[in-house]
Formats: structure tokens, sequence, C-alpha cells
């Protein structure tokens, strides 16, 4: 099984669903607690891939209150069938059971959703039959846990479940089959599953079946993707969705790691989408030769209009109910100052390249915040602005540590930054992914960082930290509103 080794759609970008419409390929991800949420892309040739936005980009859609960085909104699944676009998903911090939202292009606007409340799970997929049938296949969960692979007719107009939900192929065996995939490709139907868990176990595989509902036979091939057991670059490859291209030619969309540092590794980007070319073979799909760019490309953005990329998203909140264009500069509102307990405010853009740098100036007035790069609210690194100081602070689980401080005038630049591990010998010959670096520069113009504190990247990865997701950098505020006077963001090309 070669695989590639440069993801399509790097930084956190996982459960990729894909489809072809109005001439393109448009791919969906899952989104956990950060709004707006699903993001989506648009490709000519399914490896560039650009950021159009979301579809679920407001509130009437999507509420994320009480929302962990992991909880929120798990894999979509994205189809175009008679002329509009499909895509069911689940709030797994909403109510039990899926979100439907049609479009009449997939650039949207999306609709509010239909709930079907009867399909409680997760990894909802929607497949029909030449005769309008409509099967939501999806993982079910119950009080009990993961009860495996079932599938209902539905009316999508209602969410309404017409049938009582069935179970179908449950893989080969691994651990937690999920994500289900449904295909009708000439006279077969074929399920396509994740299986093993989505860590180093995780594996795609497929079966097919005379019928929507089965009964399916498994592939004598599978799995049909794993790296597991494998020294492959990238790891816990699997959930996968399959497309194919109007030459009738296949392709293969699915996630992956790559964990960097001594072996196993860690992996600080989360899980990425990644894509292969898919040839059939005896009638059963198998992967093809890797799907790849020559070379990442380098990235740069910054916050300069009174308009947000379409990268920005915030913690649990729409990015509009927490940040808004005033003056010139965009303003964080933050918690209440007399209200300690409150937790900070947090709104940014994924880490999407290994080395990245990026610089804030934040005015806090009689508040705090600060510019951050973290995996979830204890997992970071910051630099905080309070008073007359900026202080480098590094989070991990329950510890609280002050790396330097400085004194913080009107202008301070704020910079956080990724480095190469270096490896302490004393320390033995577990070297981590990278090093997040702190520092500060003066006001008038570019100068030389000041170095206040850095951190084995190690405490900011999905091992340690824990989760679904990967690193995000942007703006915190702590306390009272924070004023962005400039952010900027650049990530280094990867060949
Ligand atoms: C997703 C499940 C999985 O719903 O992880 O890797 C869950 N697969 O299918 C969250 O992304």
């Amino acid at each position: 099984m070669r695989l590639p080794t440069r993801p399509v759609v790097p930084g956190t970008h996982p459960d990729p669903s894909v489809c072809r419409a109005d001439g393109s390929y448009w791919l969906a991800c899952s989104s956990f607690g950060y709004a707006p949420g699903v993001p989506l892309f648009r490709s000519d040739d399914l490896v560039a891939w650009e950021q159009v936005g979301h579809v679920l980009d407001r509130p009437s859609q999507l509420r994320l209150d009480g929302a962990g960085t992991s909880g929120g909104v798990y894999a979509p699944t994205l189809r175009h069938h008679a002329g509009r676009c499909w895509l069911v998903t689940t709030d797994v911090s909403g109510g039990p059971g899926q979100l439907l939202v049609t479009a009449g292009h997939p650039a949207g606007p999306w609709s509010d959703p239909v709930t079907i409340p009867d399909a409680p799970g997760i990894d909802p997929d929607l497949a029909w039959d030449d005769d309008g049938t409509c099967y939501l296949t999806w993982c079910a969960y119950g009080p009990g846990g993961h009860e495996g692979i079932v599938q209902a007719v539905l009316d999508p107009a209602t969410g309404r479940l017409l049938t009582p939900p069935a179970r179908l192929w449950q893989g080969t065996g691994g651990q937690v089959p999920e994500a289900p995939h449904l295909y009708r490709v000439g006279a077969w139907w074929y399920l396509l599953l994740a299986e093993g868990g989505t860590e180093r176990g995780h594996a795609a595989v497929v079966a097919r079946s005379a019928s929507p509902s089965g009964p399916f036979e498994a592939d004598p091939g599978n799995p049909f993707l794993t790296a597991r057991g494998t020294g492959s670059p990238v790891q816990s490859t699997g959930h996968a969705d399959l497309v194919a291209r109007p030459d009738a030619s296949w392709a293969v969309l699915w996630l992956g790691t790559r964990p960097r540092g001594s072996t196993p590794g860690w992996h600080v980007l989360g899980r990425e989408t990644f894509a292969s070319e898919v040839v059939w073979e005896d009638g059963w799909p198998r992967l093809g030769a890797p799907l790849e760019p020559a070379a990442v490309p380098a990235v740069t953005e910054d916050l300069a209009g009174p308009v947000l990329p379409p990268s920005w998203v915030a913690l649990g909140r729409h990015p509009a109910e927490v940040l808004h264009h005033d003056g010139g500069a965009w303003v964080l509102r933050g918690p209440a100052r007399d209200d300690p307990g409150a937790g900070p405010v947090f709104a940014g853009r994924r880490q999407d390249r290994t080395t990245v740098r990026a610089r804030a100036v934040l005015d806090a007035g009689d508040g705090a915040g600060g510019l951050e790069l973290r995996v979830d609210p204890a997992h970071a690194v910051r630099l905080e602005v309070d008073g007359g100081l900026v202080r480098a602070v590094a989070l991990v689980g329950t510890l609280r540590a002050v790396l330097g401080e400085a004194t913080a005038v009107p202008g301070t630049v704020l910079e956080l930054r990724t480095a190469p591990a270096r490896h302490d010998q004393s320390a033995g010959p577990r070297g981590g992914p990278d090093e997040v670096v702190a520092s500060v520069l003066g006001p008038d113009g570019p100068g030389s960082p000041v170095e206040l504190g850095r951190l084995d990247g190690r405490y900011l990865s999905t091992e340690v930290a824990g989760g679904f997701t990967g690193r995000m950098v942007g703006v915190v505020a702590l306390r009272g509103d924070v004023v962005v006077r400039a952010f900027s963001y650049s990530g280094d090309a990867e060949t």
C-alpha cells in the first residue's frame, strides 16, 4: 500500500466527505467545538483545495454553547443528488440524532437543519436508490455506548425514519466500526467503513451487496486502507470517502496523521485529509497511487480588513458573536472583568503547516488577553498581556508555568513560532516533534525577537491533550475586551 506523504488539506481537517457538483469537487470536514461548523473546500483536481466557507455558518444552524474543543460537530457526509446538495452530520453536544441541511449549490446558502431525532449516534451517511428511496446509514450509539453500523429508510424532508434501524455489515473485526459510506456502482452497492479506532489501529474496509441493505460480502482484499504496524510517515489512516470523476475513474479522500519526534512520535496538526487514486480489480475498489501536491505551499494570512478570512473560527461561539471590527481593529469580547470563573474566549485558525509563525499586537486595556497556540484550553502556550506586563505561559493539563515575562508597552509585538526540536541528550533519546517559542519584539520596527520561553511541542500534541483536534493559533481574551491591532500568520512550504 503506497501512501502519500503530503496532505491535500493540511491541519486539523478530519473525516473528509467529498462530492462532485457544478463541475467541481467539494469537500467537507469535521469541526468539533469550533464555529462556524463544517469547513467547505472546492477543487478542480482533488489535490489543490480552496476553502470557500463553512456549511453551518450561522447560529440558526448550529449552537455550540458548552461544547468542549472535541465536542460539537462530527463527521459529515456531503452528497449531490437530484440537482441538490445534501449534508448530514452530528452535533454530539446538541440533542441526540443527526442534522440534515440542503443547498441548491454547494457554495450555499445552506438551509437550516432538519433534525433526525430517532438516529442517535455519529457518522451519518446518505445514499439514494434509483426509485428515490433515501437510506440513512450511521454508527449507532445507545446508553451502553457503541452499537454498530445500522441503516433505516429516511424521509429527508421531515427527518423521520420510515423503517426501523437494521444492523448491517460490521467490518472485519476491528474495534468500533464507524464512518459508513454507501455507494451504488453498476450492479453493486459498496459499503465502506472505518474500524480499529481513529488512532494507530485505524483502517478502512469495504464490502458489497446487490442490495443497499445487504447482506454484504467482505472484500477478500481488506483492509482497503491502513498504516497500522508500518513505518509510514503517515499514520492512523482511515475514515475514507470515495468519489467518481466524470471520466469514470475514482479517487478516495481519507484522514491520517503525521507523527514526528522519536518513535512512536507525536502529531500536532490533528488528523489531516489525504488523497489516493482508486483502481477497480475484480469488482473491488483498491487503493491506488498517491494523489498529492508536489509541495504543500507556503501560507500567509493577516487580519487586515473588516472581513475575517474563511479559516477563522471561534471556540463555542460563532466568530460574529465574539469579534467585531471597530475603528480599523478587531475587538475580541472576553469574559466580564468581575467574573473570574468564566473561561477564556478564543478565536483563531488552524496551525496548518509544521513550521509557522504568528504575530499580534494587542491592547487589553485594564483587562487581559493574548496570542495563543493551543490544542485545547488546557494545552496551550500563550503570550498574555496583563497590565504593563507580557507573560509567556505554558498550560499543560492542570499545570501552569510562567516561562518568562517582559514589560509591555503600546505596540509590543507578540510572537509565537514553532522550531525544530532540540534533542537534549541529558533528557535521554526521546525527542519531541518540535518546540513552541514565545518571544516579544519592540514596537519600533522589526528588531530581533527577545525569547521569553519555549515548550517541548509534545505537550501541545493530540497524544498528550487527547481529543479529536489539532493545534489552533489565534487570540484569546481572558478578562474584558481585547483590541487586536494586528495579527499575522505564516507557514513554511513543505516538500
Ligand atoms: C468520527 C469517527 C472518527 O466521528 O472519529 O476517525 C470521530 N473517525 O468516525 C471524530 O472525528
